[in-house]
């Protein structure tokens, strides 16, 4: 088989990047390991920022994050048992976010590639990727029994940190000619989904002596909970009654605010690091989304810039075939990286404030600066813009 451009990972970024080859009239094929029904259940994103909405809505995949999602003007931020609302509206000049759970987009996704009628194959086995350092990279892989090659003209890793494209990019290049810069956080998070209506409009990120937790939802029945953990934390010494008492236990404040209890539908423990590999293409292999990058969940980022690495690429691709201007191409990496940076800054800096790095004596100074840190953000017009701005994000479509 032969199409302009292999896709390697049906998640967010590879559907994403489909769709917007698609509208540009460049053909593709979408490579899945898993099943459809694996990616859709995966629970992952749950805030969407202003800039993605704006391209989804351009590129016509808007229309249920506008009617289904919830659009948030505020977060807040708990200490010391008091919340403080951050107003990021007001802060950014009218910028929010959405709260949109990354399988309703997922679902949005799959259905959009559906309508196109290209291909979009699930449970891909053994994929190996060859010759992109070439004119004419190949994909070979197995499906329904049967070995099967693709060429193409290029390659879009867009198979997450787990995937195939960085490691065969590490091996293509020549020595030293990409790098990664790696910070791994000696915490986690578990991760709930609660079958009860949420009792804030917004979400609450809260740091207490226990440790951080996240107060989120999906829906007006369902509530998201975070809470910080050990990062190889065994989930099943967590029934559902100690995770109630835990997070009731960091969330509840002075003023008696507190989540709504309610059946645990899910429930996941994920690890937290901060990841980035430089360049983000070699040859004609380019990767895109959690193949490249990783940030802690922290700053609602991950998917986010997914989306922003999947339209450069998309403009650039088209700029290539539609006027053989490989310019976009060259530029890729290093334009994707500016934004990059600037979000692991931000989701580094609220990992850093808000998480318990050691409950000993020998952090009790971090433990009062953290205090300090953020009693300072809360009562700073100047500190609260800061991080209103990076939390509702940077324009993707400029
Ligand atoms: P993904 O990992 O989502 O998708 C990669 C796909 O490639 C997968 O479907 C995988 O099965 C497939 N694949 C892997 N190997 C393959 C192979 N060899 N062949 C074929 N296919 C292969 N981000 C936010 O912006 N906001 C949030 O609120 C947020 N919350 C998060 C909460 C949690 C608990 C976690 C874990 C992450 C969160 N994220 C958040 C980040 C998250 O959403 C990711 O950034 C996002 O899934 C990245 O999308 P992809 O790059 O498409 O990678
Ligand atoms: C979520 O709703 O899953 C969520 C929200 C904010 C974060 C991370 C996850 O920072």
């Amino acid at each position: 088989m032969h199409t302009q451009v292999a896709i390697v990972g049906g998640g967010p970024s590879g559907l994403l990047l489909a769709h917007l080859l698609h509208l540009n009239g460049i053909d593709s094929v979408v490579l899945e390991a898993r099943s459809e029904e694996y990616v859709i259940d995966r629970v992952r994103a749950g805030v969407i920022e202003q800039g993605m909405v704006d391209l989804l809505d351009a590129v016509g995949l808007g229309e249920r994050v506008k009617r289904e999602g919830l659009v948030h003007h505020g977060i807040h931020i708990s200490f010391g048992g008091v919340r403080h609302r951050i107003n990021m509206y007001e802060l950014t000049g009218g910028r929010a976010i959405t709260v949109y759970g990354q399988n309703e987009l997922q679902k949005d996704l799959n259905h959009a590639r559906r309508e196109t009628g290209r291909p979009l194959l699930h449970e891909v086995e053994h994929l190996t990727l060859h010759d992109f350092d070439s004119a004419k990279p190949r994909v070979r892989y197995r499906h329904n029994g049967a070995e099967h090659e693709l060429t193409c003209d290029f390659i879009a890793g867009c198979d997450g940190f787990h995937g195939v494209s960085r490691p065969a990019m590490f091996a293509a290049a020549p020595e030293g000619a990409v790098e990664h810069f790696e910070r791994v956080y000696p915490f986690g998070w578990l991760g709930i989904l609660a079958e009860a209506a949420p009792a804030s409009e917004e979400l609450v990120y809260t740091w207490t002596e226990r440790g951080f937790s996240l107060f989120s939802m999906r829906s007006p029945k369902i509530t998201r909970l975070y809470l910080q953990c050990e990062p190889d934390e065994d989930i099943g010494k967590w029934p559902d009654e100690r995770i109630w008492d835990e997070i009731l236990a960091r969330q509840t404040t002075r003023e008696g605010w507190k989540p709504n209890v309610g059946p645990i539908l899910q429930k996941g423990v994920t690890g937290m690091r901060s990841y980035v590999v430089e360049p983000m293409r070699f040859g004609r292999l380019f990767l895109a989304g959690d193949a490249a990058h990783i940030v802690p969940p922290t700053g609602a980022k991950g998917l986010n810039l997914a989306a922003a690495d999947v339209y450069v690429l998309s403009q650039a691709l088209a700029a290539f075939y539609k006027s053989g201007d490989s310019s976009g191409l060259e530029q890729y990496s290093e334009k994707c990286l500016r934004r990059v940076w600037k979000a692991q800054r931000f989701s580094w800096w609220m990992t850093s404030m808000l998480h318990i790095f050691g409950f000993g004596d020998d952090t009790a100074f971090d433990r009062r600066r953290q205090l300090a840190e953020l009693d300072y953000l809360t009562g700073s017009k100047a500190a609260m813009t800061s991080l209103a701005e990076n939390y509702v994000g940077f324009p993707i479509v400029e």
